[in-house]
C-alpha cells in the first residue's frame, strides 16, 4: 500500500535547555515541510548544538553527541523522560577540531571515542558531568596516517573484547594496491590497544560498524564513489546519464578477511568506471564480496544502527540509515532517515521513514548518525540544521 505523505504542521512544543546556567525557554518547531511516514511522529530532541555528528547513549540515558567541529561530545539529559533533552554538558572538550572526534561507544562504565589518530576512552569521577579521566588506547603510532586527504571520520566498534576501527580512503579512489595503506580497512585490536588484527579491505569510507541482533555480524553502509563515469562522460553538453545513477551505496555485512571491491569494483561487482585499464580488474572482482542492499547512488548514506527494541512493529532485527545525501548527482538523492527490512538476517526492502528533501530540491536536514532510545523511538542527528530528531512510532 502506498504510504500517505503529509506535511508536518505541528510543533514541538518548548524546547528549554542550557549550556552552563538555568534553563532557557526555547520554542523549536521542526521546518515546514519534512515529509513523516504515517504512524510516525517526529520531534525535536535536541537543539542548538552546532554541527551535531555521532550519537551514542550512555547510562542513566545519558545521549551523547560528538561535536567535531567545536572538539567536544556534549552529554545530553531528558531529565523527564518527554523525548526533549532540556541539559547540555560538554563531557569531553578542547580536542582539536582537525583531529575529528567522531565514532562513540559507551562500554564498561567509559565513553569510548575516536579521532582521526586515536582512540581513546573517558569518565566522569565526580558527578559533574564532565569527563575527568581519559585514556588513550590508540595513538598515531597504531592508527592509519593522519590529517590528509578526506573521509577521515574514524568509525568505532566494541564487540566481545575488541576494537574495531576504520578510516576511509583519502580521496575519492586511489589508484594504488590493496597494502599501500593502512586506510580503507577495518583493523581490530585488544581493549588494550595490543593484538592489532587486518579484519577487512576494499572499502571506500564506512563511518560506523554495528553488530546485528543475536548474532556476532558486522555490519555497515559504505559511500559509493563519485565522478564514476568522468572518462566516459566527456561532453558537458549531455550531463552525466551514468555517474547520476552509479555506482549504489553499499550496506555490507564485514566479514575477517573479506575485500569489499574499492575502489576498482562496486556495487555488485561491477567495474568502476574509471579502471577498466586495470590488469588485476577481473581478479578483483572475483574477491569482492557484494553488498547485503544497494540504496540509491549518492544519498551518502552515512551511518546506520540495528533495532533492538519491540516499540516499532515488526522492526527488530531491522537497521535505520541516516542518508546525508552527496553532492555529485544531478538531482538531490539522500536527505533522508530510511529503514531497511530484514527478514532471516539478511535485508529485503526499504523505507523511507522521514525525508528532508521539500519538492525533491530545498534541503531541510541531512541526517548524519541514528541511534535506538531507551523508550524505543529512534534519534538521529541533523548536522545540516543542528539538531537531533527523534521519530516515534504512534499508532498504525
Ligand atoms: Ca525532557
Ligand atoms: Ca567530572
Ligand atoms: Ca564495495
Amino acid at each position: 500500500m502506498k504510504p500517505r505523505c503529509f506535511f508536518s504542521t505541528f510543533a514541538a512544543g518548548v524546547i528549554a535547555f542550557s549550556l552552563t546556567g538555568p534553563p532557557l525557554a526555547r520554542a523549536a518547531t521542526l521546518p515546514t515541510g519534512v515529509w513523516v511516514r504515517e504512524g510516525y511522529e517526529l520531534s525535536i530532541a535536541v537543539d542548538g548544538i552546532k554541527i551535531p555528528r555521532f550519537l551514542a547513549l550512555g547510562p542513566d540515558h545519558t545521549l551523547f553527541v560528538s561535536v567535531p567541529k567545536e572538539g567536544k561530545i556534549v552529554a545530553c539529559r531528558d531529565r523527564d523522560g518527554d523525548g526533549s533533552y532540556e541539559t547540555q554538558t560538554p563531557f569531553v572538550s578542547g580536542k582539536l577540531p582537525a583531529t575529528i572526534l567522531q565514532g562513540m561507544q559507551w562500554h564498561d562504565g567509559w565513553l569510548w571515542f575516536a579521532q582521526l589518530n586515536s582512540v581513546s576512552k573517558a569518565r566522569d569521577l565526580d558527578g559533574d558531568g564532565k569527563a575527568d579521566e581519559e585514556v588513550q588506547i590508540l595513538g598515531p603510532d597504531q592508527l592509519p596516517t593522519g590529517a590528509r586527504g578526506g573521509h577521515m571520520w574514524r568509525a568505532l566498534l566494541i564487540h566481545r573484547d575488541r576494537i574495531y576501527t576504520h578510516v576511509g580512503d583519502q580521496t575519492n579512489a586511489t589508484d594504488e594496491p590493496i597494502d599501500a595503506s593502512e586506510r580503507r580497512k577495518i583493523w581490530s585490536f585488544a581493549l588494550d590497544g595490543s593484538g592489532k588484527k587486518l579484519f577487512a579491505s576494499g572499502i571506500r569510507n564506512t563511518e560506523k560498524l554495528a553488530v546485528r541482533p543475536g548474532s556476532d555480524e558486522i555490519w555497515g553502509v559504505d559511500h559509493d564513489v563519485d565522478t564514476m563515469a568522468a572518462k566516459l562522460e566527456v561532453d558537458k553538453q549531455l550531463g552525466q546519464p551514468i555517474t547520476d545513477h552509479n555506482p549504489s551505496a553499499e550496506l555490507n555485512h564485514y566479514v575477517e578477511g573479506g575485500f569489499y571491491g574499492h575502489p576498482w569494483i562496486v556495487g555488485k561487482n561491477q567495474p568502476n568506471l574509471n579502471f577498466l585499464s586495470e590488469p588485476k580488474l577481473i581478479e578483483y572482482a572475483r574477491m569482492a564480496t557484494v553488498p547485503e542492499w544497494l540504496m540509491p547512488a549518492h544519498c551518502s548514506a552515512n551511518a546506520l544502527t540495528f533495532y533492538r527494541g519491540d516499540k516499532i512493529p515488526h522492526a527488530h532485527g531491522d537497521i535505520f540509515v541516516a542518508q546525508k545525501g552527496g553532492w555529485n548527482a544531478t538531482a538531490k538523492v539522500g536527505y533522508c532517515l530510511s529503514r531497511i527490512l530484514f527478514e532471516n538476517g539478511h535485508p529485503y526492502g526499504e523505507l523511507k521513514m522521514v525525508n528532508f528533501l521539500k519538492g525533491g530540491t530545498e534541503i531541510l536536514g541531512r541526517p548524519a548518525d541514528c541511534t535506538q532510545a531507551p523508550d524505543g523511538s529512534i534519534l538521529f542527528s541533523d548536522d545540516f540544521g543542528h539538531k537531533v530528531y527523534r521519530l516515534k512510532y504512534v499508532g498504525k
